[in-house]
């Protein structure tokens, strides 16, 4: 090729905004900088959030731009009598204003956190498409807790990450500061995520050691402008690992100094530090009912440690025990209904959007409106332990609204308005995510995966953002302002968490992945220890049927919910068709509202997944020229493992149905690539994010 031919190509390309390397590293950041545009961003007070938001901007506004950040306080502002009492102490606003005689665009809270949420908005409104002129914005966040929970662990691994290795370089902290650190930190509080649990729920007693607390502070110290706080896992036990004591028991004023004294020990070198996690007598992790003490006395223990200094505990309510027979999805609220009214007035209690864990789909746990005297903190996974891994395309937007936005059946109650605590008035109230972020250098594996902590953040700031207009927006920031590819990428997400359902096991079923690692399918997996460990279990399929009986006919975990849900649970006919077989144990033959039996339409939700992925293939073929290459072919290839996968778990699923009732496919539907023995014999070793 002549050098001529070769410049005007690039220059095509370039034109076409396909030439710019992108590997993925600045999410959704990605408008571009105006280094010499030299705009005009005044800042009233030069404090370190407010200098940071005035580099955000300095370097991204549009030339000619004349922005003006403070805060409330400020007597130039104050004099504007702009509507700040509504705002609380996160929220912004956006007016073009006159100061001091000069027109200027303001962007201004009441706190300089505020005002930093504010800067990042403005730079959100222009990167989708909005424009100085028409930039008035407010808004607030509905929750106040906006949490990272990140599964890291001291050895730089992270459970049930996809990502690579921890971010947190825990070796050479605190003396080196990766950059990473202050990229994470900005892109959390460029959707409003201001706090990060550090390690590990199944924690270690080590992060509470002087020398961890000194690491912990290092990143505390690069996040605090960001209106970031950390927050550390605290293994129970710790008082008798670390302090030498006989015992853990909360009831026990030596435990209680203990804590109070490892306390204030963090708050000296983290003064601004937010709390403990705990899981706590949950799939083997020490904790209260070790001593035959409540959770309840647990959490208050710990709680009163972290009062002096404005901290709070999030105590987690994922525990379901061996000795108990009973259903494991009604073990939680078993568990903790009991404790409403108990808790600490700073305690929240962390419950997963359902009750079992973080299934493809789940009916919302029964839990949220169940406790009205306690504040319930949603606990979402975004990294795709059960939809894919990294691997696969599954935008959880749709998953987490789903859950939102369900009604529990007290008047106008649904799930959000539990959570942001307007249905009882609750002022402390939290969400948080498992995040999905590791060393990689798109940080979520996939472009799209960044997709799900965007998502996470926006919903957690407000719950009632679409997964829609969400989806909308991330796609626009991230591949920028090709319609064809917004549109293309939000038509591909939309649908694709139903597609993972669908190959996986659509009309409520669940737990169906095979053993330790849970990559692939294990429908016919039976033989481990507890009878709660096996997908059988909870399909229950035999003969003539297949689902779990939660009527009052079976476990009766329906009466869990309240009666206006109860009933319409108790009955197949009015029972969301989508969590049919969480609630019944439905024959195979049943009529189903489509016409078809229920085998049949179990058959054409595994074909429908199928297809969804093979279509998501051509769609994101469609955009190859319009997307940089980098980006383009990672999620290419993804899509093919995505496709294999796909096809495994239907046709292995498929397989192991046919040899429990002994039914035919129907007709023109594909057969399994192989038998039920072939399925049955596949092991996987050294799989990410599962540590024996
Ligand atoms: C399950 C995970 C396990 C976690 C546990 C939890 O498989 O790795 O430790 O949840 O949330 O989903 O504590």
């Amino acid at each position: 090729m002549r050098a001529g031919t070769r410049i005007v190509g690039a220059l095509a390309l370039l034109l076409a905004g396909a030439a710019q390397a992108e590997d993925g590293y600045r999410l959704w950041l990605t408008a571009p900088l105006h280094q010499a545009a030299g705009t005009g961003v005044a800042v009233l007070r030069a404090t370190p959030t407010l200098m940071l938001a005035k580099n955000e901007l300095a370097t991204r506004l549009p030339a000619g731009a004349n922005v003006t950040l403070a805060t409330s306080g400020d007597a130039a502002v104050s004099a504007l009598r702009l509507p700040f009492a509504t705002l609380g102490d996160e929220g912004y606003l956006v007016r073009p204003v006159t100061l001091a005689g000069r027109p200027t665009l303001l962007v201004a809270g009441n706190t300089d956190r505020g005002t930093l949420y504010g800067a990042l908005a403005l730079l959100r409104h222009l990167a989708t498409g909005g424009t100085m002129a028409n930039a008035t914005l407010t808004s607030t966040p509905k929750v106040k807790l906006r949490v990272l929970n990140h599964w890291d662990n001291l050895d730089e691994t992270v459970e049930r990450g996809y990502a690579g290795d921890s971010l947190w370089d825990w070796w050479t902290l605190p003396d080196r500061i990766d950059p990473r650190y202050t990229d994470y930190a900005r892109a959390n509080a460029s959707i409003g995520i201001n706090g990060t649990v550090l390690n590990n729920v199944n924690a270690k007693a080590d992060s509470l050691t002087p020398r961890y607390i000194a690491k912990a502070a290092a990143l505390a110290d690069v996040f605090r402008p960001w209106g970031i706080k950390v927050y550390l896992s605290a293994r129970f036990s710790a008082p008798i690992e670390l302090g030498g004591l006989k015992t853990a028991d909360p009831r026990d004023p030596a435990v209680a100094a203990w804590w109070k004294a490892k306390a204030d020990e963090i708050y000296r070198a983290i003064p601004d530090f937010g709390g403990f996690l705990v899981k706590a007598n949950s799939e083997g992790q020490p904790g209260p009912r070790d001593y035959g003490a409540t959770h309840a006395d647990g959490a208050n223990m710990l709680a009163a440690a972290v009062k002096p200094h404005g901290g709070i505990v999030m105590w987690r309510a994922f525990v379901y025990a061996d000795t108990d027979p009973s259903d494991r999805a009604k073990q939680a609220y078993t568990e903790f209904k009991p404790l409403d009214g108990t808790f600490a007035d700073n305690v929240l209690v962390q419950v997963k959007n359902g009750a079992i864990d973080f299934q493809p789909r789940e009916p919302f746990h029964p839990l949220f409106g169940a406790m009205p005297k306690t504040p319930l903190m949603m606990e979402f996974q975004i990294t795709k332990e059960y939809l894919g891994f990294a691997t696969h395309l599954a935008y959880l937007g749709p998953l987490f609204q789903e859950t939102l936005a369900s009604k529990t059946g007290r008047g106008a109650e649904t799930v959000a308005t539990v959570v942001d605590g307007s249905s009882e008035g609750h002022r402390l109230t939290g969400m948080a995510g498992v995040a999905n972020i590791g060393r990689d250098r798109d940080w979520s594996g996939s472009t799209f995966n960044q997709a799900n902590w965007y998502a996470f953040g926006r919903l957690a700031w407000d719950p009632a953002l679409g997964a829609e207009p969400i989806a909308r927006e991330w796609a626009r920031q991230t591949f920028g302002t090709d319609r064809r590819v917004i549109d293309t990428a939000v038509t591909m997400m939309m649908g694709s968490r139903e597609a993972v359902v669908d190959y996986t096991g659509a009309l409520g079923l669940a737990h169906l992945m095979a053993t330790g690692h849970h990559y692939g399918p294990g429908p016919w997996v039976d033989d481990l220890k507890r009878p709660e460990w096996n997908p059988v279990y909870y399909h229950k399929a035999d003969r003539n049927g297949i689902g779990f009986d939660r009527t009052s006919t079976g476990s009766d975990a329906v009466a869990q919910y309240a009666p206006a849900i109860a009933k319409r649970l108790a009955d197949p006919r009015t029972t969301p068709e989508r969590e049919l077989l969480w609630f019944h144990h439905v024959a195979w033959d049943r009529t189903m509202p489509s016409g078809r039996t229920l085998w049949q339409d179990l058959v054409a939700h595994y074909d429908r997944g199928v297809a969804y992925v093979a279509d998501m293939r051509r769609r994101w073929d469609g955009v190859r020229d319009l997307v940089d290459r980098e980006r383009w072919e990672k999620t290419a290839t993804y899509l093919v493992v995505q496709e294999r996968e796909a096809r495994w778990w239907r046709d292995a699923s498929l397989a192991y149905w046919m040899s429990v009732n002994g039914r035919q496919l129907p007709p023109g539907v594909d057969a399994p690539a192989h038998d039920l023995a072939w399925y049955k014999a596949q092991t996987f070793r050294y799989v990410p994010g599962h540590y024996d």
